[in-house]
């Protein structure tokens, strides 16, 4: 290069933007040309794709620079608009470079070139969205499965994995049970879905409720991840609910005991009481004691009682009522 050269550069001006803001760079003569002094610059993809997170400006005049010899221009500016896309990605780049050497004609009428092929500036796109992860609560019937989903207000570029815990309420492990707690998310997924079994026990017992807790991701710390309200409940219901209760017939010589078995169809967690009517039929109410509302508790886990009552004569049917605690 001799005197007359013309040395070009290439540099960034706001080379680092948010998306959706537009990034600048400089093509600069050191000296004004003695003529027109052609330029073209092109754009090649890093992790920053042309088209979805910056202007695909290839083959467009946005790319091809002409320095005026007439107005002795030596800078001349590239303005790059760069894209939102609702994506949580972390930062993203993309190169800019000369497409060709640059030609130009020396003040002596002669043809030069300026090889700028090792010039490269990096224009950077942060990333302006940020993943809110939630997870709704979610209810079955014992025997069912209670699904849990998880959203993504913002989805990510990269496939990742939740990880989540059950935490006992009034339901516990032997209520529930999941194949696995790992909650996979697809790139550009926006919600996915954890699995938990409510499992059944035979146990009349009312609803249960146990937790489901997020308590990690392996989404990569580039990408902004916030998880406001990491918690769902799962509730569980219970289908012994129904608690029935029922009584045998029993026949006795007078003077003996009837020993009438209440029996409940489950057992249940909690004592149950059963009230009962001895009403007559062929009996009179004087030829059995004791005569009017009673009750009988069946224990917790039980599901038999009895109900003893003395025969004072024979004949005795028994009518029964019942009620639930
Ligand atoms: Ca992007
Ligand atoms: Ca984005
Ligand atoms: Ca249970
Ligand atoms: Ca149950």
């Amino acid at each position: 290069m001799d005197d007359d050269d013309v040395a070009v550069t290439l540099s960034g001006v706001t080379s680092s933007v948010t998306e959706g803001d537009q990034l600048v760079f400089k093509v600069a003569l050191d000296k004004p040309a003695s003529t027109d002094v052609s330029v073209t610059l092109f754009l090649e993809d890093g992790t920053a794709s042309a088209g979805a997170d910056y202007a695909n400006l290839t083959g467009t005049a946005a790319l091809a620079l002409t320095f005026r010899a007439v107005l002795l221009e030596t800078e001349l500016l590239v303005t790059i608009p760069t894209m939102p896309d609702g994506l949580t990605e972390g930062s993203e780049t993309f190169n800019v470079k000369f497409a060709t050497e640059v030609t130009f004609d020396s003040e002596w009428g002669q043809s030069g070139s300026v090889d700028v092929s090792d010039q490269v500036v990096v224009g950077t796109i942060f990333d302006e969205d940020e993943a809110f992860l939630t997870i709704s609560d979610a209810t079955a019937s014992e025997g069912g499965d209670l699904v849990f989903v998880l959203t993504n207000s913002a989805p990510t570029d990269v496939s990742f994995v939740v990880t989540c815990v059950l935490e006992a309420g009034s339901a516990t492990a032997v209520d529930y049970s999941a194949l696995t707690l790992e909650v996979p998310f697809d790139a550009l997924a926006s919600s996915s879905t954890l699995t938990v079994s409510a499992l059944v026990d035979d146990l009349a017992e009312g609803p249960e409720t146990f937790v489901v807790r997020i308590v990690n991701t392996t989404l990569p710390a580039s990408h902004a991840l916030s998880i406001p309200e990491p918690t769902a409940v799962g509730s569980i219901v219970d289908v012994d609910m129904q608690v029935s209760a029922s009584i045998a017939s029993d026949t006795r010589q007078e003077g003996d005991n009837f020993d009438f078995v209440v029996s409940l169809n489950v057992p249940a967690v909690v004592d149950i009481t059963v009230s009962y009517l001895l009403s007559p039929l062929t009996a009179s109410a004087s030829d059995y004691s004791p005569n009017g509302v009673n009750t009988v508790v069946v224990n917790a886990g039980q599901t038999q009682a009895s109900v003893v009552v003395e025969a004072v004569t024979d004949g005795l049917v028994e009518q029964i009522g019942r009620s639930h605690v």
